[in-house]
């Protein structure tokens, strides 16, 4: 049984069916929703390599851009780092509802998988049992069913039920607040530069990310808590244009601002991530905010070393890699972590008056840029290409 249809929850899914092994997705939203809910679009390489082994990266590999540099903006002028030029690696731009989309076509249309819309008050129990349970109730009849199962994976992001059946005292919950919020937009205009930019300012952090030809996706460091209300149109674009601003760039593309939402920045880790049957896959055991493009990695991470673990114990009674997969896992979780803790101060150390962090920011961006090892560090921590987990 898989609770949640997003990236974590249907590619452990199409792994299953794959080895015909039977299971059931539910899901509380619909398929057009879930099709096209705007999120993540950074795909690091190592996730679309390991899509494409599993036969689901097809679309991807035709339409997704390759990015091989990112542009840092601070004290009016531009520093390009490429880290393509640097590894030979690249990042793939695929924006997350296609990828979605993909995976519901090949796990629902192609592998004849069984998957339930629209349920509502999903309840997993007997998580310490050989045979769990999932209840729900049925969008259409309004009755309650119960499923019996050999597993339950808890892949229903940050906001299900799944982490919350874990009873108190058998996983703890490391959380780490950013004290700031993010203004997450898109915009219904081309991007405006070839790379990805990050603007250091003492206004705030400003970011700008290419999602296709159509539409950008750009963010706003703002206080946590803010209400969206306070950025319309023109302060937008006003702040976009004087924290990313760059002697010599050409100017923003402005369009219509299609999502405008504050993010409250945090991270958290559940650790152990499985109890009982019940394994915890993607944002539901991990969240990592947005800083460094981290999270839908991180959940296909979980579910192709879920998904195989899962088939090795059906199929051949072999159950190292269920044994093995929280600890796996989270080897790579804070890993990223880190990272996306140490970007965050890059980012939003030179803003809020406090001249000792602004001096230490500037310091670890000024060394990305004359120190070779720290260059090097940081291309392969952006990349996730380490493979030494
Ligand atoms: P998801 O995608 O949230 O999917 C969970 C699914 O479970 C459903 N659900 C339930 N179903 C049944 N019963 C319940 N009780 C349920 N409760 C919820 C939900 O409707 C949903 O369909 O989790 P998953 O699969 O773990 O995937 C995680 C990623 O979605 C997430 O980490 C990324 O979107 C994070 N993220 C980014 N990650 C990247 O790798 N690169 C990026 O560039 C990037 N940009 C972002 C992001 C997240 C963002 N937000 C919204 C926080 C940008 C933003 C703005």
């Amino acid at each position: 049984m898989i609770i949640g249809a997003g990236p974590a929850g249907l590619t452990v899914g199409t792994i299953l069916r794959a080895a015909s092994v039977d299971c059931v997705v539910l899901e509380t939203e619909s398929r057009e929703f879930v099709e096209r809910r705007p999120r993540a679009g950074v795909l690091e390489e190592w996730a679309a390599r390991a899509l494409d082994r599993r036969g689901l990266a097809h679309h991807l590999l035709e339409r997704a851009e390759r990015h091989t540099a990112c542009e840092f903006r601070f004290g009016g002028a531009a520093y390009r780092f490429g880290y393509g030029e640097l590894t030979g690696r690249h990042h793939y731009v695929y924006p997350q509802p296609l990828l979605v989309t993909d995976l519901v076509r090949e796990y629902a249309d192609v592998r004849a998988g069984d998957v339930r819309f629209g349920v509502r008050d999903v309840e997993p129990g007997d998580l310490t049992t050989a045979r769990p349970t999932v209840s729900y109730t049925d969008p259409r009849s309004g009755e309650r069913r119960l499923l019996h199962c050999d597993f339950v994976v808890g892949a229903d992001g940050a906001r299900g039920v799944s982490r919350a059946a874990i009873p108190e005292g058998h996983a703890r919950v490391a959380r780490h607040d950013y004290g700031i919020g993010w203004l997450a937009l898109l915009a219904q205009a081309p991007p405006s530069s070839d790379c990805v930019l990050f603007g250091v300012h003492p206004d705030g952090f400003a970011g700008h990310m290419a999602r296709s030809p159509e539409v950008t996706r750009y963010y706003l460091q703002c206080p946590p808590g803010d209400d969206p209300e306070n950025w319309p149109h023109d302060r937008v674009w006003t702040a976009l244009r004087t924290r990313l601003e760059a002697a010599g760039a050409p100017p923003l593309v402005e369009g219509e601002l299609t999502e405008r939402r504050v993010l409250d920045m945090h991270d958290y880790v559940v650790e152990p991530m499985t109890y009982g049957r019940l394994f915890l896959a993607g944002d539901a055991a991990h969240l990592v905010a947005p800083i460094a493009a981290k999270g839908m990695n991180l959940a296909l991470h979980d579910a192709f070393l879920l998904g195989d673990a899962l088939v090795a114990y059906l199929l051949r009674g072999d159950g190292g890699g269920l044994d093995a997969y929280s600890d796996a896992c989270l080897r790579r979780v804070w890993d990223y972590q880190e990272f996306s803790q140490w970007l965050s101060e890059v980012y939003h150390g030179s803003a809020g008056g406090d001249p000792f962090r602004a001096g230490t920011s500037f310091a670890r961006l000024r060394r990305l840029f004359t120190s070779p090892a720290a260059a090097a560090a940081f291309a392969e921590q952006y990349l996730g290409s380490a493979e030494h987990y």
